[in-house]
């Protein structure tokens, strides 16, 4: 088991458009492994292939206050959506920002699980919102680029100036 790095806008890498995975193999279920550990970790809700430099479709979640219903979906495919819900969102690859996006409220969702099986799932509320969040992430998408052009840029600037930062503490100490 290990943790793994996660990539934070605006990294370039987070634009890579994942590929469908292949085989679910002790090799992917490893890294579904180190996926829920550096989800658990952080700590965060969902995380996506794509955020661990990873480009395959690919993503864990665990909406439950208790931490006990982890979820591995892969090649996921939403078959309906229903409804509309505003989330005050965040995302481990943009971390300290909060904002409100509009998702549907209801999803239909067919995936393989870590097992192999083909399976199809109903998610409402935070699960839904989670999911998709998560599959915008496999299209190299993230929440910020549903935010006006202005706020991107301020959270970007910002980012970049806090990284910056973080490199010349790590030389400095
Ligand atoms: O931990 C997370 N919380 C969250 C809250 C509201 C909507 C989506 C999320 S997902 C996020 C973890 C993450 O960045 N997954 O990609
Ligand atoms: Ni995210």
């Amino acid at each position: 088991m290990a943790k793994l790095t996660i990539l934070e806008f605006p990294d370039p890498r987070l634009r890579t458009k994942a590929k469908p995975v292949e085989s679910v193999d002790d090799e992917l279920n490893s890294l579904i492994d180190d996926m829920f550990e550096t989800m658990y970790g952080a700590p965060g809700i969902g995380l996506a292939a794509t955020q661990v430099d990873v480009h395959k479709r690919l993503l864990v979640a665990d909406v439950t206050a208790d931490r006990n219903d982890p979820q591995a979906l892969i090649n996921p495919v939403i078959l309906e959506k229903d409804g509309v819900t505003v989330t005050e969102e965040g995302c481990l690859s943009v971390p300290g920002y909060y904002d409100e996006v509009e998702r549907a409220e209801h999803i239909r969702v067919r995936f393989i699980n870590r097992k192999g099986d083909e399976v199809e799932m109903e998610a409402e509320g935070l699960l839904a919102v989670c999911i998709q969040h998560e599959m915008d992430h496999l299209e190299g998408k993230l929440f910020v680029d549903y935010l006006s052009e202005a706020k991107r840029q301020r959270i970007r600037k910002r980012l970049v100036k806090d990284k910056r930062q973080r490199t010349a503490d790590a030389v400095t100490l």
